[in-house]
């Protein structure tokens, strides 16, 4: 058999007849199957022109179908592109002109997609058509850990999202720490209510049970109510923050309900020490708190064994190096990475890529971390300008490009507003030219089909300038305060 590390590190080598997947219809995928439909697609994606190191994008539903075709690409030799399915036309056409994709992977009847990619002249394939054909099973096209697998793309401080180049070896260093911090076993059984177009639902959570030979319960979404009703089958969970703040008070998620569970794990965004506390009062579960990026994979994990500390994110994973870049006087400084999990860098983007890196190859992250004299990582805040909302993460910039170019305004300021649910909001505030006499309801209606619904604005306020320093640097500290009190007297 020919090298492809995921495949072997993911794909070879469980029992054909183990479980890998549960619908909540009962339908099951064994390992087994599994491995024959990864061939099977991997063959239709070949006979669809895909060669080795090309691009497949996908904006598809969540669906086992999802798993298998980010599977069945990296058999082929391809790279994966997964996008949300949130984002609208005009985001997607920037996706095709930057990626140049060989395949476009789009559910049937997403019409606004299809003439993107006939303007673009890129092929579409639906998962349907994939499917069908009756192809032999492809072997695996031999790669080495160096070569691409996936290219995620992450928003951009300047307005246009950049593409995370991640490569087997990026992946599989990651999964293999990951089962070893946790303890993953070919027992533990995963309640999968993640979308598989991020690093956290597609990598984490996928590659981990995979790699364990672990079996998941695969919800097409969030829903408390299904997840209550799996928690007694399951003996894990991993989610953003909003699922446990969603639980707590909530009288189904009790201790009963949690008796059979393992381990419980979240990240994406800060949880709340008060979340980690009601959840374990309510639960008995001391959540296990990890940090990552897409760029770099899973960075530190609070400890299976041990002090799981409410407000730290843990300890640096093993092989994965971080350090505290220029901390002042209370140990503050920028966090920087360095190890096998780390991306080699942006697609077709040196110049970023070169930004992201110091001068001795430590990833610089963006947040601002602190060391406990146990060691544990403290995340303080962020020296990048974004906002994270129920997991998915927004740069002001981006926002603030599609608000600029509405007619009638002057300029725009984005900012985060806390949230009680989703940790964090998406507010502005716009100034408008003279004599203009744009609404709230303009601005969002010519949002709309510009961007995707997570990142519009949930809260708009008009003002005749936006607050500066004296460098002429917009005051987003200040924003926040008159955006909060404005939000909350609302
Ligand atoms: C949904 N909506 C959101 C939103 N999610 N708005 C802002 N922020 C969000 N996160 C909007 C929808 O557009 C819709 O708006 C309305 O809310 C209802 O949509 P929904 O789909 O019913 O929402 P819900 O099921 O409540 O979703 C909330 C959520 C979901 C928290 C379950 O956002 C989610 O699954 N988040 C996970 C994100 C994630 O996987 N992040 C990992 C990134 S990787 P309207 O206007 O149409 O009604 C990463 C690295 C790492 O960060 O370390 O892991
Ligand atoms: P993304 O760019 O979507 O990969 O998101 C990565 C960012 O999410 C990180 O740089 C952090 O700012 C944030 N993040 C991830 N996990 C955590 C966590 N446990 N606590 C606080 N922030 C987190």
């Amino acid at each position: 058999m020919t090298l492809n590390p995921i495949h072997a590190a993911l794909l070879s080598a469980q029992p054909d007849a183990a479980v890998f997947l549960t619908s909540p219809d009962g339908a099951q995928i064994s390992y087994g199957a599994l491995r024959t439909l990864v061939a099977q697609r991997a063959a239709a994606l070949v006979s669809a022109g895909v060669t080795p190191g090309d691009r497949v994008l996908c904006q598809i539903e969540k669906s086992p179908e999802g798993l298998i075709l980010y599977l069945a690409t990296v058999w082929a030799g391809g790279v994966f592109v997964p996008l949300n399915t949130a984002y609208t036309a005009a985001e997607l056409e920037y996706f095709l002109s930057d990626a140049t994709p060989a395949l476009l992977i789009l559910d049937d009847g997403a019409t606004a997609a299809r003439s993107v990619a006939e303007k673009a002249n890129v092929t579409v394939a639906t998962p349907g058509v994939l499917a069908k054909g009756g192809h032999d099973p492809l072997m695996p096209v031999s790669r080495g850990y160096d070569d691409l697998a996936a290219i995620l793309y992450t928003s951009g401080t300047t307005g246009r999202s950049k593409g995370a180049m991640l490569t087997h070896g990026n992946l599989i260093s990651n999964a293999q720490a990951l089962q070893t911090c946790w303890h993953f076993t070919a027992q533990d059984v995963l309640i999968h209510a993640l979308p598989i177009f991020h690093t956290h639902g597609l990598f984490v959570a996928t590659n981990v049970t995979l790699v364990s030979g672990a079996q998941m319960l695969f919800l097409p979404a969030f829903d408390l109510t299904a997840i209550a009703n799996l928690l007694p089958r399951a003996t894990t969970i991993m989610g953003v923050p909003t699922f446990y703040s969603r639980m707590v008070g909530d009288a189904r998620f009790d201790k009963a309900a949690f008796a059979g569970m393992r381990l419980v794990i979240s990240g994406s965004a800060p949880l709340l020490a008060e979340t980690h506390k009601a959840f374990a009062q309510q639960t008995g579960h001391a959540i296990l708190e990890r940090y990552g990026m897409t760029e770099t994979n899973m960075i530190t994990s609070n400890p299976y064994d041990g002090a799981r500390k409410a407000g730290t994110v843990g300890h640096p994973l093993p092989g994965v190096a971080l350090r505290i870049a220029k901390p002042d006087e209370a140990g503050i400084g920028g966090i920087e990475v360095k190890g096998p999990n780390v991306t080699p860098g942006y697609w077709q983007n040196p110049e970023k890529t070169k930004e992201s890196f110091t001068a001795d190859g430590w990833f610089i992250t963006g947040d601002l971390g602190q060391l406990d004299d146990e060691g544990y990582v403290s995340i303080v805040g962020r020296e990048k300008d974004l906002v994270i909302s129920g997991g998915f993460n927004i740069y002001p910039k981006e926002v603030e490009v599609e608000i600029d170019a509405i007619e009638g305004v002057v300029e725009s300021a984005v900012f985060g507003l806390p949230h009680p649910d989703l940790g964090e909001q998406v507010a502005a505030a716009i100034v408008l030219k003279k004599g203009a006499s744009l609404t709230q309801a303009d601005v969002l209606e010519a949002l709309a089909p510009r961007l995707a619904r997570f990142k519009i604005p949930r809260s708009i306020q008009f003002l005749s300038e936006l607050p500066r320093n004296t460098m002429g640097k917009v005051q987003k500290a200040e924003l926040r305060k008159t955006g909060a009190a404005l939000a909350s007297s609302n």
